[in-house]
């Protein structure tokens, strides 16, 4: 197994990412839906230098993206958005894209869910087959029901996947599985060869080592259903806010007024480059003591 890394979760320059997951032993980037924010050429540059490889990219759900929008031209342009992702993936040589199809912290439908479910079969149609020109295998994310009402288990996203065809597979996240799955075990073992992509986080999302989850038999159950790509860490830290406050919040600096409410409602917020090093480290120490 290789490991890789999302990058939302601190806005940086991109070579400051890249250069801390090569510096600390990661095989490969999942680099965020924002293809107008990268120039693809300088980043593939640097990950030639870093000698990284880009695994893939996923959609980050902003307001205003939503394949399951009552609104035709958000379902458009979020089918546009995807497809740039895409194309970000294709020019960067990496080999997946994760969708996830609703706005993130919507938590309430704006049609019935028959309505719902056609946008969403329709938008994931149109990634899939965009993505398969260009050689991307993509998969559908289930989220847990505090960032969506949409899809929030594996058998939700497969079911989506399977309305769209064999070659769409499912991405699991660990964290979002442990609140959502009667068994993650179990879901990773349904999921089996359909599974494109695996993020990375303990029960509390924290690094993999940090919480209560039992990494040894998820690994173990990655193998059996023959899952031998990336780990993708996707930790999001806890900021502390009482007077306990270990891990506190650093000054918002460059983040924008849409990231760093992205960031809060992922109970998160700006984490010192210190902080976010140390977890990145800890992260795949752990992990590489497992496989
Ligand atoms: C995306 O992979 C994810 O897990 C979400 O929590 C981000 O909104
Ligand atoms: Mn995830």
């Amino acid at each position: 197994m290789k490991f890789a890394m999302h990058n939302w979760m601190r806005q940086e320059p991109i070579e400051t990412t890249i250069e801390r997951l090569h510096r600390l032993g990661y095989d490969g980037i999942e680099i965020s839906g924002e293809p107008t924010q990268y120039d693809t050429s300088q980043v593939a540059r640097l990950l030639e230098k870093y000698q990284l490889a880009c695994w893939g990219s996923h959609s980050i759900m902003m307001p205003g993206r939503d394949l399951v929008s009552e609104e035709a031209s958000v379902r458009a342009e979020t089918v546009k958005y995807m497809q740039a992702c895409v194309r970000m993936v294709h020019e960067l040589g990496g080999s997946i894209f994760v969708i996830f199809p609703s706005e993130c912290n919507r938590l309430a439908r704006v049609a019935s869910p028959d309505q719902e479910w056609a946008w969403g079969i329709e938008g994931v149609r149109q990634i899939a087959e965009y993505a398969a020109e260009r050689g991307i295998c993509v998969g559908v994310e289930a989220l847990n029901r505090f960032e969506t009402h949409f899809i929030n288990r594996h058998d939700q996203a497969l079911a989506l996947a399977d309305e769209v065809g064999p070659e769409v597979g499912v991405a699991l996240d660990a964290f979002h599985m442990n609140i959502e799955e009667v068994d993650p075990l179990q879901a990773i073992r349904n999921v089996g060869s359909r599974l494109i992509d695996f993020h990375v986080a303990d029960n509390n999302r924290r690094p993999p080592g940090q919480g209560s989850y039992d990494w040894k038999a998820v690994i173990r159950t990655l193998t059996e259903v023959g899952y031998d790509s990336y780990l993708t860490q996707e930790f999001v830290n806890p900021v502390d806010r009482t007077p306990l406050g270990v891990r506190k919040e650093a000054g918002s600096g460059e983040v924008s007024a849409d990231m760093l409410k992205f960031l809060q409602d992922h109970g998160s917020g700006v984490i010192s480059a210190e902080e976010y090093d140390e977890s990145v480290r800890q992260g795949i120490t752990y992990l590489k003591t497992l496989v």
